[in-house]
């Protein structure tokens, strides 16, 4: 075969053989010319151009309150950054750029200069999509943009503790920005791009994984209440002279928090000079001692063991109690030697209350405050929320047994002072707590019978209507009930009480035809008009009650006799007026 196949076409078999040869010393001249020749020259092109993943922003998810008005809205801004050694090459370029960032040209300078190694340099964050494409088409070179989301808080101050806000990439780090992050942030997406190696786009690739977008939520707080709220405690800290105070609006039958407000506030918006007290949800985060309040879930355990009815009477003359070394005090003088539970209530005597008390026994009390949710986890996992304290002794003393019946050596939030009292405003059926719109009925939990939430409910009432009642806390056209209390607050340092520092507060619902709304007004520290709880802190509860009221648009229960008539339908006038 060989022989034949040489013998028929000997040319060509050499051209063949010797075309291949040259192909293969070609080639490997070109292997050796790469690795070895020009090695250094190709590694730094390859190098130059790689394929890189940049993220792509997710549209975090907006937050409105519960008739969709929006509480935090992410926008589209620009970012624009800087490789600083690539602008080095332009420097006739920069007061231009100065100019149109709004920066002082020669500081821009000073600091690109001395960032002049630097590839990546913020210019700017958070321009207007508008403004930063009028920046990019300078053309300086080394300037780009990025696309990015901002976080703006159309109502800022009023609803800050509330929804918190987000770090300047777009995390979760206060309120419920923190509380939902996860619900709210999304999942970033990817885009393969080529740069060069000093961070120059050559091209734009693919986008490997789409942004998913966040999901919106609607909490359970109504803006104009949050509005109604804000003012009423902040008018109030100013004419008292307080430190800080919470107001806490819930709707009892559904379990929503319909307005949480705290004084001193922030603007979410513009965080510079924050100072810590300012951020605190107080209404959440700080405990306290519920004071007199407590009277009425006290009262409500006394009612329940069958042991006691409201016109059932104790001795309280003269006003004090001693308990071993610890002599319990009444504050005003009560109207009598004797008061029946509802004066108990209305005097609010800490006598009364603990003879009430050493009857039924401590725990009693504590199982009741307990099942309430005093000092118990509320389940709404707010950052920073604070659980409070209920303690059970093994023993119930008189010391203890007193104490808790009038509200101290227990330490609760606001939200759960509101919980407790929306007990006794549903007839004794606890809704679970929520920051979140609900649409269906919620499984409610029967914590007390619905005929002794109904006998506090009168009870409560008389504690603002009777002759020597809390008038301050009263409603126009309504009837409200409630209960005020004044709480000395314990001295840091010492174990003792403060002598001239006091807690003023208010707990109570309305309206009493069919109770819907609880409300919690909690003043820190007022130094002016005095410091009563039915002086300080009845009047706003009065005003925010009557405000919900009106705006919730329930039916007045308390019209005069002269108003009801006006009240009723009236023959209306023809079309034509009358005249046939
Ligand atoms: C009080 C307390 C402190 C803790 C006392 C208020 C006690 C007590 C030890 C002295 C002012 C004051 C455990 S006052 O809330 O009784 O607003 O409707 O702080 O009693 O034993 O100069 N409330 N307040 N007590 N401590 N320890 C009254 C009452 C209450 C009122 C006013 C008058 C106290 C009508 C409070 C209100 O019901």
């Amino acid at each position: 075969m060989m022989k034949l196949e040489g013998a028929l076409f000997p040319w060509r078999f050499r051209l063949v053989v010797g075309l291949l040869g040259i192909m293969v010393a070609a080639i490997a001249w070109r292997i050796i010319d790469l690795q070895v020749v020009d090695r250094a020259f190709l590694k730094g092109q390859g190098d130059a151009r790689s394929v890189r993943h940049i993220p792509i922003p997710a549209h975090r998810g907006l937050i409105t309150d519960r008739n969709g008005e929006p509480l935090a809205v992410s926008t589209p801004v620009t970012t624009l950054w800087g490789n600083a050694k690539e602008m080095q090459t332009a420097k006739e370029k920069w007061p231009a750029l100065a100019a149109a960032l709004g920066q002082d040209p020669k500081a821009l300078a000073e600091r690109l200069e001395a960032q002049a190694n630097k590839e990546f340099i913020y210019l700017v964050r958070g321009l207007t999509p508008e403004q930063g494409q009028a920046v990019l088409d300078l053309k300086v070179p080394g300037v780009y943009g990025i696309e990015e989301f901002r976080r703006f808080y159309p109502a800022g101050e009023v609803t800050a503790h509330m929804v918190g806000f987000t770090d300047i990439d777009d995390h979760g780090r206060e309120g419920v920005e923190l509380a939902y992050d996860e619900w709210l942030a999304g999942v970033p997406g990817k885009r393969q791009v080529i740069k060069d190696r000093r961070g120059r786009l050559i091209k734009d690739v693919q986008v490997t994984k789409n942004a998913k977008a966040g999901k919106p939520l609607a909490l359970s707080i109504d803006l104009r209440l949050q509005y109604l709220a804000n003012r009423e405690l902040r008018n109030a800290i100013i004419e008292n002279g307080a430190k800080a105070g919470s107001l806490v609006i819930m709707d009892v039958k559904t379990g929503e928090i319909l307005a949480m407000v705290n004084q001193p506030t922030y603007n979410p918006n513009n965080r510079r000079n924050l100072q810590p007290a300012m951020m605190r949800n107080r209404a959440m985060i700080d405990v306290f001692e519920p004071g007199s309040t407590m009277k009425a879930i006290s009262m409500s355990a006394a009612i329940e063991t069958g042991r006691w009815k409201p016109t059932d009477t104790v001795e309280v003359y003269p006003g004090t109690l001693q308990i071993g070394k610890y002599t319990i005090k009444d504050v005003s003088k009560s109207e009598g030697p004797v008061l029946d539970l509802t004066g108990i209530l209305i005097n609010s005597s800490n006598v009364g209350m603990s003879k009430v008390a050493f009857d039924i026994g401590g725990e009693t009390i504590f199982r009741l405050a307990q099942k309430v949710g005093l000092g118990q986890d509320t389940g709404l996992g707010f950052p920073g929320e604070r659980v409070g304290n209920l303690p059970n002794y093994r023993e119930w003393r008189k010391a203890e047994t007193a104490t808790l019946s009038y509200g101290y050596g227990i330490s609760v939030t606001a939200i759960q002072l509101v919980h407790a009292f929306s007990a006794l405003a549903n007839n004794g059926r606890l809704a679970p707590l929520t920051l979140i719109k609900t649409d269906k009925a919620p499984q409610t939990t029967q914590v007390l019978p619905e005929a002794v939430a109904k006998t506090m409910q009168t009870m409560l009432q008389q504690v603002i209507e009777a002759p020597r009642g809390v008038f301050r806390a009263q409603v126009p056209a309504y009837h409200v009930g409630g209960k005020s209390g004044t709480a000395r607050k314990t001295s840091v340092g010492t174990k003792g009480y403060a002598e001239n520092s006091y807690r003023s507060l208010f707990a109570g619902f309305g309206p009493m035809n069919d109770p819907r709304y609880a409300i919690v007004v909690v003043i820190d520290e007022p130094t002016k008009a005095g410091y009563f709880g039915g002086l300080v802190s009845a009047p706003v509860f009065s005003k925010v009650m009557s405000g919900t009221l009106r705006l919730m648009n329930i039916t007045p229960d308390n019209l005069p006799a002269t108003q009801q008539a006006n009240a009723a339908p009236v023959v209306p006038l023809k079309a034509n007026g009358g005249r046939g």
